[in-house]
């Protein structure tokens, strides 16, 4: 390790709020797949910003998109039109199929900004008592970092001691029909849901889960809110998620790649009335539908469609999947995923998984670990086979090294 690197290390552990535990590489520049650290080691992104940078890091169209508009204006707030958010609506409309759009800045406001409309649509549209509408959510989800969300997290690290918290939600199983059904009451306004759980250790539900939610949900006049802030924008080898089984979200929310990792922008996209009980001064945000973030979201949603990404992320993902099923090591337990949304679950006695990842860092590979046991794996989905076949020969090298 050259001294710059401690250095750098050090400085954020004096002055930065440890709420963090990088691991020991200081990264300073990115290319596609690749990333670079301080002293010029080459690394293969296999977490992409937790699936942020899924057009590859520092995309050149995106750049120039960027920078053009940064040139021109950046910010005007809403007070005021802009020439870049109506292109912005116009294209992520077409794109999804909504027919409505709030833009947010961070995937946590944008699942906000959904619980806010959807108890609104119940008081309102649905006809829901005021102050009793309820939102299910499930065991294990991850949606971000702010108090609401927080309060409906069942993980102790997320939410132990920053009670208290806001009532109205419901936690039921993920992948568990049966219990929605139960769960539900003339009270409920929405399900809000991972297609995949992304931070629980990717977690794909049973084949028909989601047409049997999708049932319950239109019979009981329940909002189904997908949170797609991870899943969404080719991850999993389609446009969204919900495509795997057919179905149709109520609002469907994005973030994260919508940006192409360049700048926080997250939208709430919605097919019915949810979004239009909205109304002025009701809602908002300083930095939310801005000319630059626009202007960016629209080269990334651009590239990922023109460069054929959601196709290279499906098929490079049966290649990374396969190839991983194909390792012959008795510390893993389980391997799961679905398009170039990847985990390698190890197990118990194996050691620790941030081990694994800090040997991988080694060979050239920049992955995370998840609750102790599982190796997360998400390249940018430019990924070519080359590079799949190049990850997993240290993978597999990597995990039949034994460091319990
Ligand atoms: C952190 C995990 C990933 C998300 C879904 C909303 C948000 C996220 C499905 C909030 C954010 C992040 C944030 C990051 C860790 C991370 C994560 F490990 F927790 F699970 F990606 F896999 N919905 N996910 O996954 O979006 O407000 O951050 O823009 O440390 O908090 P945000």
């Amino acid at each position: 390790m050259s001294s710059s690197v401690i250095d750098f290390i050090a400085a954020e552990a004096r002055f930065g709020a440890r709420n963090y535990e990088p691991i020991g590489v200081v990264l300073s520049r990115g290319e596609g797949v690749w990333v670079w650290d301080t002293a010029g080691n080459r690394y293969l992104d296999c977490l992409s910003a937790y699936s942020a940078v899924s057009q590859g890091h520092c995309h050149p169209k995106i750049l120039a998109a960027m920078v053009e508009q940064a040139h021109r204006l950046t910010l005007t707030s809403r007070a005021f039109h802009n020439d870049q958010l109506a292109l912005f609506y116009e294209e992520i409309a077409a794109l999804t199929g909504s027919h409505k759009v709030l833009p947010m800045n961070s995937g946590a406001e944008a699942v906000e900004s959904a619980i806010k409309s959807v108890r609104k649509w119940g008081y309102e549209v649905k006809g829901v008592p005021d102050g009793q509408a309820e939102v299910i959510v499930c065991a294990n989800n991850f949606h971000g970092r702010t108090l609401g969300i927080v309060g409906f997290s069942t993980d102790p690290e997320t939410r132990t001691h920053f009670g208290p918290f806001a009532p109205g939600f419901r936690i039921i199983p993920f992948g568990d029909t049966a219990a929605l059904e139960e769960a539900i009451t003339p009270n409920t306004v929405a399900f809000l849901v991972e297609p995949i759980q992304g931070e629980a250790g990717v977690v794909i539900p049973p084949a028909g889960y989601f047409t049997k939610v999708r049932e319950l949900c239109t019979a009981n006049n329940v909002m189904l809110v997908l949170d797609e802030i991870q899943t969404g924008l080719g991850r999993t080898g389609k446009l969204l998620a919900e495509q795997h089984e057919g179905i149709e979200a109520d609002v469907t929310l994005l973030g994260k790649a919508l940006s192409g990792g360049f700048y926080p922008v997250s939208a709430v996209l919605s097919n019915n009335d949810v979004l239009g009980t909205l109304r002025p001064g009701q809602h908002g945000s300083t930095f939310g539908g801005n000319p630059l973030a626009c202007a960016v979201a629209r080269a990334a949603m651009r590239v990922l469609v023109e460069e054929g990404m959601i196709e290279n992320a499906a098929r490079q993902g049966v290649r990374f999947l396969e190839g991983l099923k194909d390792i012959r090591a008795n510390t893993i337990r389980e391997v799961r995923g679905r398009g170039l949304m990847l985990a390698v679950e190890l197990h118990p006695e194996a050691g620790r998984a941030r081990r694994y990842c800090e040997a991988l860092q080694g060979k050239g590979i920049l992955a995370k670990d998840t609750h102790e046991q599982t190796i997360r794996i998400a390249p940018p989905l430019v990924i070519t086979s080359d590079q799949v076949d190049w990850a997993l020969e240290r993978l597999a090298t990597t995990l039949t090294q034994d460091f319990s």
